[in-house]
């Protein structure tokens, strides 16, 4: 059965075409710096946003409905499997991103609950080898249930501490199944309301043991992709432990995890965070530790996680420009984890917004290799700083000048004056560039 009969393969047009269901600048097998765009860019598909979410606010339930949807959970789940494949397949997307329960109903028991991952994972594989479209990450909800409501691996419970280690077992087994190239942990319940009944030095300490188990089964089971952590400020709690990338990298090293996990940065968990996305991405840059991203974004405005798709080419241009700078994102790729509005209620409106999200990243990669080709930002940054490359620059980062040395160097030489820090010039810079592109 086809599910989204209004809508043919999304092809690419360029940037007169007026027709709203064409690419006018994601041209997939275009090159850029040596690799074809889609290769650069690996725009992934969040099975949650795109076919489970409804509509739903904190003040009303579903605004839309899925007319692959039943009342018979399991024939949802599987029909479910066929249009978003249907989906993928027109929009020229080839990766998905799932959480467990986002592929099949959760069952009376654990027991359960894994035979119907079972019978749905088999017919993804199948999908999956029809249509050449491939798992970008999977992960498990320990979040959503009432069992988690003081924490998963945080929980002062320790038997919800074994329930979420055994759901995390098997979505790793599902994700290696299903040849996902990464595994994400999003803490969503770990961390906390109040410190008058929380015990963090503890908490901390569970995390990094679940962690440590996760790493363990990865080695015994072969998983070969890359596990990442996904931070976020808040949201459900009022202090997530996971708060922005620094954070993380910090709480890594501290238990010795920096080798075997890197970073899932997502662009309105950094606005949460009071970052710019750009900000988070270049963290883990500089600490080799980018793994991959979600491509959303949020409004400057709210406080909170609206996950809208990626419209502004100011933020997919300054990504982009780290991800160059990183030489890719490895295993990584860009998941759009990102939902269309309540009011967007058609399902020709999934459409639209990811042509909107793919064409603001295809813009902003191209603007990105130019401005790295023409080195605009690296010969500004490589003049402002060249006094390091002076007899007291080098003296100071190799260690072999002290407090006295370098007094005695004030004493004699005094202050050279500053150089322009040219923010408004480079600003406007980088619009002409956007603009020119
Ligand atoms: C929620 C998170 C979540 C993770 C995966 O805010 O973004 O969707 O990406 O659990
Ligand atoms: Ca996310
Ligand atoms: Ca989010």
């Amino acid at each position: 059965m086809e599910y989204f009969s209004n809508v043919k393969r999304i092809n690419y047009e360029g940037a007169k075409s007026t027709n709203p269901l064409a690419f006018k600048f994601y041209n997939p097998d275009e090159v850029i710096m040596g690799k074809t765009m889609k290769e650069h860019l690996k725009f992934s598909m969040a099975y949650w946003h795109t076919f489970t979410y409804l509509g739903g606010d904190q003040f009303g339930g579903a605004s839309k409905s899925h007319h692959w949807d039943s009342d018979n959970k399991m024939a949802t789940a599987k029909e479910r499997v066929y249009a978003a494949f249907e989906f993928m397949e027109k929009m020229q997307i080839e990766y998905f991103c799932f959480h467990d329960v986002d592929i099949a109903p959760r069952g009376e028991n654990l027991a359960e609950t894994n035979k119907n991952l079972d019978e749905i994972v088999a017919i993804i594989k199948s999908e999956m080898s029809r249509t050449g479209i491939k798992c970008l990450w999977g992960t498990t909800n320990a979040f959503g249930d009432a069992k988690f409501v003081h924490g998963a691996s945080t929980s002062c419970n320790s038997t919800v501490f074994a329930y979420t280690a055994a759901q995390i077992k098997k979505a790793m087994d599902i994700t290696k199944e299903l040849g996902g190239e990464n595994y994400v942990f999003w803490g969503g319940r770990e961390g906390y309301e109040t410190l008058l009944n929380t015990d963090t030095e503890a908490e901390l300490n569970h995390l990094a043991i679940l962690l440590k188990m996760a790493v363990d089964y990865k080695k015994k089971i072969g998983f070969k992709g890359t596990l990442l952590i996904e931070p976020k400020p808040k949201e459900p709690t009022k202090h997530q432990y996971d708060f922005d990338a620094a954070t993380v990298i910090g709480f890594l090293r501290k238990y010795g995890l920096e080798n075997d996990f890197k970073l899932n940065i997502e662009a309105n968990h950094a606005t949460l965070a009071q970052h710019t996305f750009q900000h988070e991405l270049n963290m883990c840059r500089i600490n080799g530790m980018l793994g991959s991203v979600d491509a959303n974004i949020g409004d400057s405005m709210l406080g909170w996680d609206t996950d809208q798709f990626p419209t502004n080419i100011y933020d997919t241009t300054l990504a982009m420009y780290e991800i160059l700078q990183n030489g890719g994102l490895g295993s990584g790729g860009l998941n759009f984890d990102a939902k269309v509005r309540r009011g967007s209620i058609d399902e020709d409106d999934l459409f639209y917004a990811h042509i909107a999200g793919m064409d603001t990243f295809a813009w902003g990669l191209r603007v990105a290799a130019k401005l790295l080709e023409d080195k605009v930002f690296i010969d500004f940054i490589d003049s402002k700083y060249e006094s390091w490359k002076s007899d007291l620059g080098i003296n100071i980062e190799n260690g072999t000048i002290d407090f006295e040395g370098l007094e005695r160097y004030a004493l004699e030489n005094g202050v050279t004056p500053n150089k322009s820090g040219r923010q408004e010039l480079l600003e406007s810079i980088l619009n002409q560039y956007i603009y020119n592109n």
